[in-house]
């Protein structure tokens, strides 16, 4: 009798049995079994429930009550906010890919609102944001299969959409992949967010919305966390050297699009739009799209202070989008240096003209009109146009902050250096001022000021640079002063 199957055609069997189980593998991998259930563990920014353990989908079921608070939004300014669980931004909710999750959305009776959720990692219309349609006093259920790994926003989505939206219903959604996210050593969550007050930034009280400026895409406050300094003092987020971070960034909007920078730190891998892959790596500054996100991973090796902001600069200097990331642990010079010195620099034209002087037959030519005489201990003479220059530069540094830019000071709070009788009158007590500070009433120009200069520590050569400059600049008119007699003033 032959045999059923020659030996090609046993190889071909073996070959298509092994292929079944292959698919049949496949297909149970796609559709793993939910097993048991769960509570969902929710946080409030900067924090993040812990990472998920388990190695199949369950029902996870997530209680989440809308509340209209009215609660800080800066030093002596409240605003009523809408919130997801009590602040902005809302919880932090954390399930794995192919999870079940079974959604009790709850309307607080004191809510004067309509409310829902339209989660942005749901598949299924409005995000669910239909079917979760809550009036004041309520609760409804839906459920959703989280088939899409990824960090994800979700929002209220009650007309008019804006309104609920700017008022601080937003926050975000972590969909793990199957196999999880690598470990770090910490985790933080960040949301960014706008404003639009009734009044300007800083103005106290209790703000309402302005609806013009919100649609000018006008906010007063841009802020981290729901209010600004939610990640400043003692609320700055933390971490050691040599540990690894991960931030979950959203940007809850309504209008502004983020880009995100930690000052003094790259991000070694990005998720960009907080999708599932690492997409990009060694990024300074990334993007974060309005009711978007973004998965940021970075390993810090120098310890100090750095600085989270919206590099978008004005809305981190002047509308509060700025926090703090304070790293502790051993310096490491070789990475990081600090700075190495400080000296004068007198400006390349200085330079080439000096070298010029010595390379020319027959010696020193003096330069500018008052040359500063002298032995001055070690110290290089300086001759008028090095004692301006650098007083120039003392000046951008140390002064003009407070006496502006032309001398001219500030009305009723920094007195004027710009044709001031009182610097003029006196040489010697402007070099005491520009060494000592000075403090208690003077009067300028006819006008008194009652205020406090602050010492600050300048070299000799610096204060004889910075008084002959500001004797001899903004409309004054002076003789120059030298190394020798700050000293001899210091001496007194
Ligand atoms: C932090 C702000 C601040 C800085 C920085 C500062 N000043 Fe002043 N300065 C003041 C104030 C305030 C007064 C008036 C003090 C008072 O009321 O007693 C003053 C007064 C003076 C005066 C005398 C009043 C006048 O207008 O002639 C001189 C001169 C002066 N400052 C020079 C300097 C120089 C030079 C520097 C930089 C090296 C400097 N200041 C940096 C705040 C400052
Ligand atoms: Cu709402």
């Amino acid at each position: 009798m032959r045999p059923f199957l020659n030996e090609t055609g046993r190889i071909i069997a073996a070959f298509a049995f092994i292929l079944v189980l292959f698919f049949a593998g496949c297909g149970n991998e796609k559709s793993e079994e939910i097993k048991g259930e769960e509570n969902a563990i929710l946080t409030d920014a900067p924090y993040v429930p812990p990472p998920i353990t388990r190695d199949y989908p369950t029902k996870v079921i997530v209680n989440l009550e809308v509340k209209e608070v009215v609660s800080r939004l800066a030093d002596g300014v409240t605003y009523n906010k809408w919130t997801f669980g009590g602040k902005v931004p809302g919880k932090f909710i954390r399930v794995r890919e192919g999870d079940l999750v079974e959604f009790h959305l709850h309307n607080h009776p004191g809510s004067t609102m309509l409310h829902n959720i339209d989660l942005h990692a749901v598949t299924g219309p409005g995000g669910g944001a239909e079917s979760s349609n809550t009036a004041p006093g309520h609760t409804s259920v839906f459920s959703f299969k989280v088939l899409n790994p990824g960090l994800y926003v979700y929002h209220c989505a009650t007309p008019p959409v804006g309104l609920h939206i700017a008022n601080g219903m937003y926050g975000l959604i972590l969909v793990e992949p199957k196999e999880g996210l690598p470990r770090v050593d910490r985790e933080y969550y960040v949301m960014q967010s706008e404003f639009y007050t009734q009044g300007n930034f800083g103005d106290p009280g209790l703000q309402m919305f302005d609806m013009q400026k919100a649609v000018d895409e006008n906010p007063s406050y841009v802020v981290f966390n729901g209010e600004v300094g939610s990640l400043l003092g003692d609320r700055a987020l933390k971490a050691g050297v040599g540990q690894t971070v991960r931030l979950f960034i959203g940007d809850g909007g309504p209008n502004l699009v983020s880009s995100f920078h930690l000052i003094g730190e790259i991000f070694d891998e990005v998720h960009m739009q907080g999708g599932s892959l690492v997409t990009q790596k060694n990024v300074g500054t990334t993007l974060i799209p309005a009711g978007g996100t973004s998965i940021l991973q970075f390993k810090l090796e120098v310890p100090g202070t750095y600085t989270l902001v919206d590099h978008s600069y004005f809305r981190a200097q002047s509308k509060g989008c700025v926090g703090k990331l304070v790293v502790e642990g051993a310096e490491n010079k070789t990475i990081y240096s600090g700075k190495q010195s400080d000296e004068i620099y007198l400006g390349s034209t200085e330079k080439e003209e000096g070298n010029i002087q010595q390379a020319a037959p027959g010696g020193n030519i003096p330069v500018g009109n008052e040359p500063v005489s002298g032995k001055q201990g070690g110290a290089t003479p300086m001759d008028a146009k090095s004692l301006m220059a650098t007083g120039q530069q003392v000046f951008a540094q140390n002064c003009v902050s407070c006496h502006q830019t032309n001398g001219q000071g500030i009305p009723n709070v920094f007195p004027p250096l710009a044709k001031s009788d009182f610097l003029m009158a006196d040489k010697e007590r402007s070099i005491r001022i520009a060494m000592h500070g000075l403090t208690g009433p003077v009067t300028v120009n006819g006008k008194t000021y009652n205020n406090t200069m602050p010492q600050l520590s300048l070299t000799d050569q610096q204060i004889a640079a910075v008084v002959s400059y500001i004797r001899n600049s903004f409309g004054n008119k002076g003789d120059m002063v030298s190394v020798e007699e700050v000293k001899r003033v210091r001496g007194k």
